[in-house]
């Protein structure tokens, strides 16, 4: 039986799941999405990716055509009919159809997509030995111009940074700010430990609002951690003890290297790990 996908309310075959070549969603990247993943049949902090998919919508003066909780409902019924108790949920809206020039306004009705299924995980030895990143030279957006806590579907300026983390072999790279200073990777954040405590840099350094990230801030507040949400840059991240990087797919993976500079001792480490078990013990518990 082939997945379903909802648009709009209705349920569609993956092979017929279609929108308009006119969408401006297609033509401009005009619209936001969320990624999400399911647990066990539980929808994995669902309140807070639906909060942020509408603060990303208000934000590019976008409405919604209807509320939180049918949305809730439309992606529990989407992973009903197709089974799905563990998967990733990918909520996309678009501006809708519209004529071939930027105005919005010429667009008739967003388009509410919802699509089920299963997430590529990074392969499972990167959670034992540890990731390798690169610093880019691509900058995260300025948030003045395109504010990096919309999750927009232009998400161009992080495809840049991930093909030239590819080039040089890395499968995730760091991303600095127009400042200079550490903002996040290109779908994930980042975290360091030094001397036992916890540090991220703040919202203000121009990132994406991580669930994940703000999940694991809790746990490792929890367990009597301090956690710092502080402007970093390189030279904070070639001294730390520990890297580690959060997001809806990667969840929580440690990094050992960053720019050919080994991180502490060259493996995951202590506070990593915990945050690790953690954070399994939250998912699938
Ligand atoms: N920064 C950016 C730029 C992201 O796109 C994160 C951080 C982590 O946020 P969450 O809320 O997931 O903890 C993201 C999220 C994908 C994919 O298909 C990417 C993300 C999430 C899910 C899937 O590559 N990025």
């Amino acid at each position: 039986m082939s997945l379903k996908v909802y648009i709009n309310g209705k349920l569609y075959d993956k092979e017929d799941a279609k929108i308009s070549v006119y969408d401006h969603g297609l033509l401009y990247g005009d619209g936001v999405f969320e990624g999400i993943r399911s647990y066990n049949g539980k929808v994995f902090r669902l309140r807070e990716h639906l909060d942020r998919l509408w603060n990303s919508a208000k934000a590019i003066w976008l409405q919604i055509p209807m509320s939180k909780d049918e949305m809730a409902k439309a992606i529990e019924d989407t992973l009903r009919v197709n089974r799905i108790s563990d998967g990733y949920i990918r909520v996309v809206v678009t501006r809708g159809v519209g004529t071939l020039g930027l105005d919005p306004n010429h667009c008739q009705e967003p388009q509410v997509i919802i699509i089920t299924d299963y997430i590529a995980l990074y392969p499972p030895e990167i959670y034992e030995k540890g990731l390798e990143i690169i610093t880019v030279s691509t900058l995260r957006n300025h948030p003045a111009a395109l504010s990096p806590r919309i999750k927009s579907l232009n998400y161009l300026n992080n495809i840049l940074a991930k093909i030239e983390g590819l080039q040089a072999g890395c499968i995730e790279a760091m991303m600095l700010n127009h400042k200079g200073e550490v903002a996040e990777c290109t779908g994930d954040n980042l975290f360091l430990v030094r001397n036992g405590r916890v540090l991220t840099p703040p919202i203000e350094a121009g990132i994406l609002e991580g669930v994940t990230r703000q999940a694991v801030i809790e746990l490792a507040r929890e367990s009597g951690r301090e956690v710092l949400e502080i402007p970093l840059t390189k030279h904070d991240v070639y001294i730390a003890d520990e890297c580690f990087l959060t997001g809806t797919a990667a969840e929580v993976v440690p990094v050992v290297k960053v720019d050919s500079r080994t991180i502490g001792d060259g493996r995951p480490g202590p506070v990593t790990k915990e945050l690790m078990a953690r954070f399994r013990q939250l998912t699938r518990s």
